[in-house]
């Protein structure tokens, strides 16, 4: 009998899928090796980062993400309203269709930008409770899923007029428009168009379809005459931080990215297993990510890749990564060390300037290069502080 149970300890032990204890502790943090972004003594680093970075980014889809569609969908789009929300800021909204033969997806664009002004630069992003409530503006539709959010509830989230009275443009959809936040085993939203993607280790996962959503939407932009189309920056907040620099390793297009508070499966080593964990995120949220990555859980120690190469991808373009203080679930420490460790591409193969040597800053510190982070004292979400300092930097 006491064989038995000891047998099935072991077996237990062995398939390593029961919760362990989130660790909030640094000195807990295990020894890790980070798998080397480049690995070549080669001089011409340029040259060699060609084919790393290819090789880097199939390791991402295989293993964590997941397939991409190889074609795009086909776009069509209406402008269903269009209007002046305050005094020189203008509102558009758009119905834009997504299709394919195997059927359509309607997503509900919304655009604030200054009156009068073309070549206009854009913050495009994903928001979470529906476009009603991202400004006290009772011109925008009330989300149909989304009756349940109060108007204009998120909008210290968007800070519209500060972004807007400073020359730039704003552009959002609710996530959920493009695939709904729930596992249903990729019967919905952008999946139902992709079915023969689902069978696979790698399928197209959620983080993968809003990236895929996200591309499209840049696509979308670029064909709208006012447009800068060389300043549209991804910008996303969490599990839509985790998304904007996958869509941003995807699509080059992006001139630069903001990864605000995305912790673990966005800008936090995985390796660190501090806070959320991979057993953790992969059970909450079995759809987040590739069925591929869940052999992960428990074992972080396998992996042979961690976010900083998801972050290097993004290079030479600005990257800007934030934590929150009150945000240990995220990993803040793992999130600045990322981005230091991604920071020797920018450094080593453009020549520009990282934040490799730099420290972790105190809560309110900052630190601007060619990269930029911030460490905002507060809780996890976005604020005013963000916005500012997100300008601050890229314009
Ligand atoms: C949490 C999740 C995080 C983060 C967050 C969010 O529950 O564990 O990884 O993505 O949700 O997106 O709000």
């Amino acid at each position: 009998m006491k064989i038995l149970f000891l047998l099935f300890t072991l077996f237990l032990s062995c398939t390593h899928q029961s919760k362990k204890e989130v660790n909030y502790d640094e000195s807990k943090v295990p020894n890790y090796n980070l798998p080397i972004i480049l690995n070549t003594q080669k001089a011409d680093l340029k040259n060699y980062w060609g084919k790393r970075r290819a090789e880097i980014l199939d390791i991402f889809k295989k293993e964590m993400f997941g397939v991409i569609p190889d074609s795009s969908l086909e776009v069509d789009s209406k402008l269903i309203e269009s209007g002046e929300f305050k005094k020189d800021i203008l509102r558009e909204q758009y119905k834009i269709g997504l299709s394919n033969t195997k059927g359509r997806i309607e997503v509900n664009l919304i655009i604030y930008r200054p009156k009068n002004k073309k070549q206009i630069p854009f913050f495009l992003g994903f928001n979470f409770r529906g476009n009603h409530t991202i400004a006290d503006d009772s011109k925008i539709f009330i989300h149909e899923d989304k009756k349940d959010q109060l108007p204009g509830s998120r909008k210290g989230f968007w800070e519209i007029e500060n972004t807007v009275s400073k020359g730039i443009s704003l552009a959002t959809a609710y996530y959920g428009d493009v695939d709904p936040d729930f596992d249903d085993n990729f019967q919905n939203g952008i999946h139902k168009l992709f079915p023969e993607l689902q069978k696979r280790k790698d399928n197209f996962s959620s983080i993968g379809g809003w990236a895929y959503g996200l591309i499209h939407l840049n696509s979308f932009l670029r064909g709208l005459n006012y447009v800068d189309t060389n300043k549209i920056i991804v910008m996303g907040h969490s599990r839509l931080g985790k998304t904007s620099l996958y869509a941003s390793a995807l699509d080059e297009r992006f001139y630069g990215t903001i990864s605000n508070n995305s912790g673990c499966g966005g800008s936090a080593l995985s390796k660190r297993e501090f806070g959320e964990t991979l057993y953790e995120i992969n059970t909450r949220f079995p759809h987040w990510f590739a069925k591929s990555f869940h052999k992960y859980n428990n074992k972080e120690r396998n992996l042979k890749f961690d976010q900083h190469m998801l972050m290097a991808l993004i290079a030479p373009r600005p990257l800007y990564i934030t934590s929150a203080s009150k945000d240990p679930w995220a990993d803040p420490r793992g999130e600045f060390l990322s981005l230091a460790h991604a920071s020797k591409v920018y450094e080593e193969v453009f020549g520009l300037d990282g934040i490799s040597k730099n420290k972790w800053p105190k809560p309110d510190g900052h630190i601007h290069k060619d990269v930029a982070y911030h460490y905002r004292d507060g809780k996890h979400k976005v604020t005013k502080y963000d916005w500012d300092k997100f300008i601050e930097f890229f314009f």
